[in-house]
């Protein structure tokens, strides 16, 4: 321990104080060269995590498959730890602080026994932009660390610029530590105890038991989301569950958006958007997250904090996605995808034609006609942001992109329409508060149940959504009015009375995106309705597109009824948030019902 050298003394003592609690055999300071990730996955390679891929169909690539009992996110395992219960809301699992850490501190106790502690330190944003934020996580997962190399920007020169600054301490662990001699698994992890927890007061993160995604990879949901919210409230700021695109029109001008859906929606098919019409270009910042700040001027500025993409495999093709199929053509983490008998990787939806024969994500000879998928439904790939040919030249700009509209979408069968601009910030914020889906078969419960997630961040909001409205509504005051992104609402999953699909989607989505950047560059017509301003007729760019004749008109139709009954379930709805709920946002909902 004493070899590792620290400039920052609060950084020193931590790291001091979690090896006397978790007790490694060793501790390893990450300096996040290319050395050290090849070193690392030769480890795991050794260890049986890493399936090294053929590399000449998948060069520099690994396929690591999780234990079954650890493959996503365990929300009911994840609790905010306000000092007080209020602040977390009625849609957070709250823990006294106090008692938490003694719960923490004993699982923690020598949990990292015959393991390495490893030292991370990592910036979320670019190195040193005034919109980025550093964290360290300790961690005694190698996968760990290989995928934080790829999400974050990890090292050395991390440190540099952390100086004797604050960081978000992340403390991580697979909660399974091994006896003298004892063989350890591909996939250590605890199948009794999980928990993910927030102390939003203090700004850290402890994790146990659990090596997957977002319950591991501590920058992303933990810190980009839930505690850099509550960051945002008090420093006056947005940490948004949201992608980053840029469209670019056939003259060259370019505008940058913002966009949050629920998941299931295809957020990352739209930040890697092949557009269909020609001259129009669809460049990516991000896909999950956007930190966003007004500028002296007043113009707010986007930032992605990540530095990859943790995508969902499953659906991605090259129909659906080949902007990702391209990205993830080297150097990339799979996890819990199929094998393929030459040795590259497989999942449902990826090719039009099934392998006769696979070894499946548990790792077990799979044939053609299964019943079971060959890929878990949550399996992912890891691939550096830079890889994604559609990359924005912007998307590492320190100083973040100027964002001029922000788009809520929601996955419903009925009654949204296609598009909808709001009249103001106000309205905007009720879209965001109102966003819902509808549930798949890819959900647990019941198909087709409404499932209200406003601002696409009911999982990931690290205060009281309450007062999160209220943040959401105050920052209009620190905006330029005149340079207030627009806020839009979409829906591309609308279904006509024959239950087929009214709207094309995916690469036809540029049509829409062309009639928000026309609204913004001041020449595209819209209609005034209760609800917001639609699209006017002949207004959204068709051409060359094979549409039955009024799918158009059911795309945007505003059904009086059907609106009056949406407005008294999101009313019921809202009463969760009692007394925080903002006065402004009632107001909304009275002009639905007055309409
Ligand atoms: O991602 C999707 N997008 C956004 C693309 C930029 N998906 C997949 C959702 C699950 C992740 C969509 N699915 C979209 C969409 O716009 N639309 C639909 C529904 C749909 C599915 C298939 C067809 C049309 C619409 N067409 C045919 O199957 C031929
Ligand atoms: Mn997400």
């Amino acid at each position: 321990m004493s070899e590792i050298k620290l400039n920052n003394p609060a950084l020193q003592q931590w790291i001091q104080e979690v090896t006397a609690l978790c007790q490694p055999d060793n501790v390893y300071l990450c300096d996040g060269s290319e050395q050290e990730y090849q070193l690392l996955c030769q480890k795991l390679i050794d260890q049986g995590t890493f399936i090294k891929l053929n590399p000449q169909l998948r060069p520099n690539s690994y396929l690591a498959r999780s234990s079954p009992d650890d493959v996503a996110r365990v929300e009911d395992r994840t609790y905010i730890c306000s000092l007080n219960q209020q602040d977390a809301g009625p849609t957070n699992q709250w823990y006294e602080p106090k008692k938490m850490k003694e719960i923490l501190l004993k699982l923690f106790k020598g949990c990292m026994r015959g393991r390495t502690l490893y030292i991370i330190p990592f910036s979320m944003g670019p190195l040193g932009s005034d919109l980025s934020h550093i964290g360290v996580q300790i961690t005694d997962s190698a996968y760990v660390v290989c995928n934080m190399h790829i999400m974050t920007r990890v090292g050395s020169k991390v440190l540099d610029i952390l100086g004797n600054g604050d960081f978000v301490p992340c403390l991580h662990s697979v909660g399974m530590p091994l006896a003298p001699g004892q063989k350890d698994l591909p996939w250590p992890c605890n199948s009794k105890e999980k928990y993910i927890v927030q102390f939003p007061e203090e700004r850290s993160i402890w994790s146990f038991g659990s090596g997957y995604g977002g319950n591991a990879l501590l920058g992303k949901k933990c810190f980009a989301l839930r505690i850099a919210s509550v960051m945002a409230r008090d420093q006056g700021w947005f940490a948004e569950h949201m992608l980053i695109l840029s469209v670019t029109n056939p003259n060259g001008k370019k505008i940058y958006l913002t966009a949050a859906f629920p998941s299931g929606c295809g957020k990352t098919n739209l930040a890697m958007l092949t557009s269909t019409l020609p001259g129009w270009k669809i460049e990516t910042i991000g896909d999950d997250i956007a930190w966003m700040k007004f500028d002296e001027d007043g113009v707010l500025k986007a930032i992605n904090p990540e530095a990859g993409f943790f995508g969902i495999a499953p659906g991605t093709s090259m129909a659906t996605n080949p902007n990702a199929m391209r990205t993830i053509e080297k150097n990339t983490i799979f996890t819990n995808t199929a094998l393929t008998d030459d040795g590259d990787i497989w999942w449902e939806g990826m090719t039009p034609d099934t392998p006769k024969h696979l070894i499946d994500w548990l790792g077990k000879d799979w044939y053609a006609g299964s019943k079971e998928k060959a890929a878990h439904p949550n399996a992912r790939f890891t691939v550096p942001a830079k890889q994604c040919p559609v990359i924005d030249k912007a998307w590492e700009d320190p100083d973040g992109v100027p964002v001029s509209a922000i788009i809520f979408g929601g996955r419903r069968t009925s009654v949204v329409p296609l598009v909808c601009e709001s009249f103001d910030w106000q309205h905007g914020t009720f879209m965001g508060i109102s966003i819902s889906s509808e549930t798949t078969a890819a959900a647990s419960g019941a198909i087709g149940k409404l499932r209200h997630d406003p601002f696409a961040m009911l999982p990931f909001c690290g205060y009281h959504m309450g007062d999160y409205f209220n943040h959401w509504l105050m920052m209009e005051t620190q905006g330029n009015a005149k340079k207030l992104p627009r806020i839009y609402c979409v829906n591309w999953f609308r279904k006509g009375a024959d239950g087929k699909w009214l709207w094309p989607g995916f690469g036809e989505n540029s049509r829409i995106l062309k009639w928000i950047f026309e609204r913004i560059s001041g020449h595209a017509e819209a209609i005034q309705t209760a609800i917001g301003r639609l699209p006017a007729p002949g207004a959204i760019d068709i051409s060359g597109l094979q549409l039955a004749p009024d799918a158009l008109e059911q795309l945007l139709h505003i059904d009086r009824e059907e609106w009056l009954h949406e407005a008294a379930e999101l009313k019921n709805y809202l009463k969760l948030f009692e007394e925080k709920l903002p006065k402004q946002i009632q107001h909304c909902q009275l002009i639905y019902e007055q309409s």
